[in-house]
């Protein structure tokens, strides 16, 4: 089994979408492992996307995901990761295939309602960011 950090980013919070896509995860068959509604901090934001640091997006990035509350989740299944990123689709939502929650939901590149690791090694650290260990049992 494989794990993988989903992040319902504060645009699906404020439209009031968190049922409908997480109704989208669990008609894929993950299982939810952890889940918690949090405000990043500034710092926590930055941290999270520093891979992205010297992007010209960085800071409106770091801007829009510590404007609202965020929902990070622990998903569960096989091949976790990689069946994520094609449930959540392209980055640019203009790009996303049909069905996909971006296709959906997404407003733009930026406003893209949902985050998903880009690898397994990456979701272990992302799934750090967010969970202390007694927080992954279950
Ligand atoms: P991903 O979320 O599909 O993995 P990344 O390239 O890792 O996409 O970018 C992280 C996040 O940064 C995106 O989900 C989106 O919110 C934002 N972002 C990426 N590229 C752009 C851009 O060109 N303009 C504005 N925001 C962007
Ligand atoms: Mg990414």
């Amino acid at each position: 089994m494989e794990r993988t950090l989903a992040i319902l980013k504060p645009d699906c919070i404020k439209k009031n979408l968190i049922a409908k896509v997480l109704d989208k995860i669990i008609e894929a068959d993950f299982k939810i492992v952890s889940i918690k509604m949090i405000k990043l901090s500034k710092e926590s934001a930055r941290g999270f996307y520093e891979v992205h640091k010297e992007r010209s997006f960085y800071n409106d990035l770091v801007e829009y995901m510590s404007s609202g509350f965020c929902v990070p989740i622990v998903l569960e299944k096989e091949n976790a990761v990689a069946d994520f990123r094609k449930l959540i689709g392209a980055t640019d939502p203009t790009k996303a295939e049909e069905g996909t929650i971006r296709k959906l939901y997404a407003k733009d590149m930026q406003e893209n309602i949902v985050h998903g690791s880009d690898s397994v090694e990456n979701a272990i650290i992302e799934i750090n960011h967010f969970f202390s260990r007694n927080e992954l049992l279950g």
